[in-house]
């Protein structure tokens, strides 16, 4: 372990350590995004060093791709992969069926993408992750620019006929002007406090012409792998 980790570095890095055992030579690998998927590229990087794994990344943003090359990985699109054995990723929480929030990074369309199109898919996360009930954590909806004030509009439509707690909705700024995701798309954050159904919410959000995605996690996450600030692990499948 890196010496002089804050405590909630040393749980991401015992997340991310303990999931790339589970990375076996010529596995092609979903990469996820974020600072928790970032430790796990660099544990990945070490072990392909260390022990020759010859294994194949697909990153899910740009920004995980940069830091993968950067390390020395194998990268390649998912187009030219076609399907993977495992995807590792972080997640903003996570509830007792592993159903999950993710987006918070503003990758989750890639990261869906990428999850789906693998036989397995392990989330690292430190304990703090961990909620009885999704929704504290903002949901965010993925939209195409065109006619994003409507879109908009129509969340908070099947908000209200789905009696959602919280009904907040923002668009996403990056300093002065609004996000664009690697897709080039906004993203629209919905401040809901408690997600009672995350299935139906999820489909129901998806049946907006103007959402891409949202960053719903349903029946997707295989096992979760629990960083505590001790270092140690614990996994949830
Ligand atoms: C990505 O990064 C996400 O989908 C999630 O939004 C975020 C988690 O970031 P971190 O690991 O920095 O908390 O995996």
């Amino acid at each position: 372990m890196p010496a002089e980790l804050s405590p909630i570095d040393k749980a991401k890095f015992a997340a991310a350590r303990c999931a790339v055992d589970f990375v076996e030579d010529g596995m092609k690998v979903g990469l996820g995004t974020g600072s928790t998927a970032a430790w796990m590229v660099r544990c990945l990087a070490e072990r392909v060093r260390e022990e020759g794994l010859r294994i194949t990344g697909v990153p899910t943003s740009t920004r995980t791709g940069t830091l993968a090359r950067q390390l020395g990985l194998t990268v390649t699109t998912l187009d030219e992969a076609k399907w993977l054995d495992l995807t590792i990723d972080g997640a903003d929480e996570f509830d007792g069926e592993l159903n999950l929030i993710k987006g918070g990074g503003a990758a989750l369309l890639q990261e869906k993408i990428v999850a789906t199109a693998s036989d397995r898919m392990i989330v690292i996360a430190d304990a703090a992750k961990e909620v009885a009930q999704l929704g504290a954590f903002p949901l965010p909806v993925e939209v195409v620019r065109f006619g994003w004030q409507t879109t908009q509009r129509l969340i908070e439509e099947v908000l209200v006929s789905m009696d959602v707690l919280g009904r907040q909705t923002a668009l996403r700024q990056s300093g002065e002007a609004p996000l664009i995701t690697d897709e080039g798309h906004f993203i629209i954050d919905l401040h809901l406090n408690r997600i009672e159904n995350p299935r139906a919410l999820w489909l129901a959000l998806n049946q907006i012409p103007g959402v891409v995605e949202n960053g719903l996690f349903v029946d997707i996450c295989d096992q979760v792998v629990i960083g505590g600030t001790d270092g140690r692990v614990e996994i949830r499948d």
